[in-house]
């Protein structure tokens, strides 16, 4: 069997998400054979000690206290981006001009401008067969993919409504401290970018349509905590006591707007030979406040001929409505851990379930495919500037006692 070609990942940051992208780059090709072997090449982070330590926890082969060491480096193919959102743009343009392969986390960046920067460094290293990807993981749940596969196949019909809500309860403590993702400066926005991007991003790709426009309110419940000493990661739990210097938090706990798809709205019905077609409304909800749920990634999905109702919480299981069952109809649950279903025949006999980290793998695994196929991976850095243009516009509505903002 002829050896694969290495492909030498070179990555940024090394904390919660660094740590899956990790996970993935070692597992991937231990479960799927793959036209590259990714080859966990180097590390780079700041705190020497820290991210030495990493390496040897993580499995990279080196260490580098600077990302652009990894650039400069002939021997790493591939770069990373797994640090927040006010780096992404300055690391993927740099590595992507020096003919780098390039994976970066979401959201995107912190503005359209940025973002859009980055799409046209993408566009012009894929004419050179460089080619990047934006980290939207949960497109990889098997039960997402088979969504929009089941989408795409018309059994839901016409679609009128999306309704998707991301829920955590990380920072329901006002004690929680300020970490990175709550520092408008670094992480851009706050549920809205961190959370809600992966809504926007799954409600687009699945109906295969665009948000046009919105009307949004953004809350900020708990306006300052406790200055985190060291890094402490999501949910941590800060210093209190008199003496504690707090800090003020810049973004948002909670976002909720309403959404305009493509086809929707006065005018906007598009005819399709037989059928008038009207795109679908939506509902988005982001929070770090809803206590008890963990993080309950949801979307449903209604349309004329059948439903399609999603929890990451349950992430195996897609429920699904079909109108064609008449009055016995009811939602079905299907366990979607079958080996014809999306990624899922790489793991183990059916029924046994994934987990949060197989959307890594997954990720990777796409990516690898892509490149070693020579077409651009997706979704690309222009789906993520989508994104993050509803983004913006939530914001802008949001400023704006909610007043409608075209997308
Ligand atoms: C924190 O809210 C977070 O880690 C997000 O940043 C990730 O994108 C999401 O997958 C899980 O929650």
């Amino acid at each position: 069997m002829i050896e694969p070609k290495p492909l030498r990942v070179g990555m940024v940051g090394y904390a919660f998400m660094g740590a899956a992208h990790s996970h993935a780059w070692r597992t991937a090709p231990r479960f799927f054979d793959l036209p590259l072997r990714p080859e966990l090449a180097a590390v780079a982070g700041r705190n020497a000690d820290g991210v030495r330590a990493a390496a040897e926890k993580m499995g990279w082969a080196s260490a580098e206290t600077d990302w652009r060491a990894l650039i400069e480096r002939d021997d790493i193919d591939l770069i990373d981006i797994c640090t927040p959102g006010n780096t992404h743009a300055e690391i993927a343009i740099a590595a992507l001009e020096a003919g780098k392969h390039v994976l970066c986390e979401k959201p995107l960046a912190n503005s359209v401008a940025e973002a859009e920067r980055m799409a046209a460094a993408a566009d012009a290293a894929a004419a050179r067969g460089v080619y990047s990807m934006c980290g939207f993981s949960y497109r990889r749940t098997p039960a997402l993919a088979l969504a929009k596969r089941m989408v795409d196949a018309g059994r839901l019909g016409q679609i009128r409504h999306v309704r998707a809500q991301y829920l955590q309860d990380w920072l329901s403590d006002a004690d929680a401290p300020l970490t990175w993702r709550l520092d408008k400066a670094k992480s851009g926005s706050g549920s809205l970018g961190d959370i809600g991007a992966h809504s926007i991003d799954a409600a687009q790709w699945i109906t295969g349509r665009n948000i046009t426009g919105v009307s949004a309110l953004l809350e900020t419940f708990v306006t300052e905590r406790p200055v985190a000493g060291d890094f402490v990661g999501l949910g941590g739990h800060g210093a209190t006591g008199a003496d504690t210097v707090r800090g003020p938090v810049t973004v948002d706990d909670a976002a909720i707007f309403t959404a305009r798809f493509e086809g929707s709205g006065p005018g906007g019905g598009q005819t399709e030979p037989g059928q008038a077609d009207s795109g679908p409304i939506g509902v988005f909800e982001a929070t770090r406040f809803a206590l008890g749920r963990k993080n309950a990634m949801r979307i449903e999905l209604n349309g004329t001929l059948g439903s399609l109702a999603f929890d990451f919480e349950d992430m195996n299981a897609l429920s699904f409505y079909d109108a064609a069952d008449g009055p016995d109809a009811g939602f079905r649950k299907i366990q979607v851990t079958e080996p014809e279903h999306p990624y899922t025949g790489s793991w183990w006999p059916t029924g046994h379930g994934l987990g949060y980290e197989h959307l890594f793998t997954h990720q990777v695994v796409d990516l690898i495919q892509a490149i070693a196929g020579n077409r651009p991976p997706s979704p690309s850095f222009a789906d993520a500037v989508q994104v993050q243009k509803v983004l913006a516009a939530v914001e802008t509505s949001a400023e704006s006692d909610s007043r409608w903002q075209k997308v």
